[in-house]
């Protein structure tokens, strides 16, 4: 079943609805000699901000919603959002017990007292005929209010407020797990301590909402709705192993191929060159002008900075460890299997006999090489844990383009199987290089060279 995903849906910048969740900035969190004195912000700061920027933010399809905390129930059972369907939710985490429950540890933001209103200096920030004020009880926003009906229009969801790790990191782990596109506004936010508020931090750019600055919030919101470009060539690992992860990832991109195959090379063009240098693909341009090459470190850059989507590094460390292992181990096959097809495409034919020992010493090496891996996926169902990872990204389109080469796995049906069950995953169907058949390449190398050696050594009879 799918599911449709607000931030999944794609409109015009004029036509894209906002809000911005202020959270709790009541005076028990704010007041200088208050529960929450010494804590690391400075209101006078979040303030002058939201001064500056909420007139721009209510003229671009901004809605303002001012949370309130009202902790008077001291409710002591957390209460969980249900997991939505779809591959995105999957393997994310949700809301633990602390972050779905309330405050009752003393009394704060009780009704009717002073610490439970608005300083002056924000409610003169309140526009009361635009804005909405929300009570809420739990940490959450979302949790026994009616701030999801309210926002079932609106795709991003800006949010910034006390504290970052408790109500801020709640409100926004829900909002994402109702399908918004989640902002953070890092400048205007604060917490008990430096540590944890750090940590909230990079918790929440790691699974759920982009972090970025209220002064220039329009400019980063709108580039993150721009699309990264991939520079590719068709049928080349490199390309292939990057186009896997935004596939598996649902990172929407524009993809830009580049031949090679004629003169000149369109990866030497003057404008690809002033990209990147080397002139080879991948090579991703990213939203906000972060150009990065390289394959393996590009699958690292699209789980580090695309936060919300699949996470393919798991977080348990002999998990991890082994995911970060394979991804570089998946680079010896192709530079072992590299000399064969100089042998083939760049050696003069009459030349090619010479090559003999080497082309032996090339075939005994990848055998040893595929063993391994044959090895590990007696281990686990996927090349490095038993789930998918980045490390299949990795690894898979370098032994398909071996086969596409001739490459014959008869004597490691593991690796067979493996190869039979990733290839009908929709990312490596999407992934696959275009005009590419089943029965393989145009050019057999595994074939070709056996030749140059039985050829040789009828030679040398
Ligand atoms: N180590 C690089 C290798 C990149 C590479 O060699 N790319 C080739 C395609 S497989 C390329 O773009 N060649 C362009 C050219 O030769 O002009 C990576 O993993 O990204």
């Amino acid at each position: 079943m799918t599911t449709t995903v607000l931030s999944d849906i794609k409109m015009d910048e004029s036509q894209i609805r906002r809000a911005l969740l202020v959270v709790d900035l009541q005076q028990d969190f704010t007041t200088p000699n208050g529960p929450f004195k010494n804590s690391y912000f400075n209101i006078d700061h979040i303030i002058s901000n939201l001064t500056t920027i909420l007139p721009h933010f209510r003229e671009h399809n901004g809605i303002v919603i001012w949370i309130k905390a009202d902790y008077s129930k001291f409710i002591s059972e957390p209460k969980y959002l249900t997991r939505p369907e779809g591959e995105r939710y999957e393997g994310i985490p949700m809301n633990d017990a602390l972050l779905s429950g309330s405050h009752k540890a003393f009394p704060l933001c009780m009704p009717g007292t002073d610490g439970e209103k608005f300083m002056p200096e924000i409610e003169s920030l309140i526009k009361t005929d635009q804005d909405i004020i929300i009570t809420k009880t739990y940490y959450s926003a979302f949790t026994d209010t009616n701030l999801a009906d309210i926002l079932k229009d609106v795709q991003e969801v800006h949010i910034c407020g006390l504290v970052t790790g408790v109500c801020v990191q709640a409100t926004t782990t829900d909002a994402f797990f109702h399908g918004h596109k989640v902002f953070i506004w890092t400048d205007c936010l604060g917490h008990r301590n430096e540590k944890g508020h750090r940590k909230a931090l990079s918790n929440m750019k790691r699974w759920y909402a982009t972090m970025i600055n209220s002064s220039n919030y329009y400019q980063q919101a709108t580039l993150a709705n721009l699309k990264p470009i991939l520079y590719f060539v068709n049928g080349s690992i490199p390309s292939w192993r990057v186009m896997m992860v935004l596939y598996e990832k649902g990172i929407d991109f524009e993809g830009k191929r580049l031949k090679v195959m004629s003169t000149p090379k369109e990866t030497k063009s003057a404008e690809f060159l002033a990209i990147n240098p080397r002139g080879l693909t991948p090579t991703l341009v990213d939203t906000d002008g972060s150009i990065i090459a390289e394959s393996l470190a590009i699958l690292h850059y699209l789980e580090e900075y695309y936060p919300n989507t699949l996470p393919l590094i798991p977080v348990e460390k002999s998990e991890h460890i082994k995911v970060l292992q394979r991804i570089q181990e998946s680079q010896n096959l192709v530079d072992i299997y590299e000399p064969l097809e100089e042998i083939v495409f760049k050696t003069p034919k009459e030349e090619q006999s010479s090559h003999k020992d080497s082309i032996i010493k090339t075939l005994q090496l990848i055998d040893q090489e595929l063993a391994f891996w044959e090895m590990y996926l007696t281990k686990t169902t996927f090349i490095a844990c038993n789930h998918f990872t980045l490390a299949d990204c990795a690894f898979y389109p370098v032994i398909a383009y071996l086969i596409h080469r001739g490459l014959n796995l008869d004597k490691f049906p593991i690796l067979k199987n493996y190869i039979n069950t990733i290839k009908t995953k929709p990312a490596a169907i999407k992934s696959h290089p275009i005009d590419w058949v089943e029965k393989g390449g145009k050019i057999n190398i595994f074939r070709v060279v056996n030749n140059i050696v039985i050829n040789s050594n009828k030679e040398n009879e």
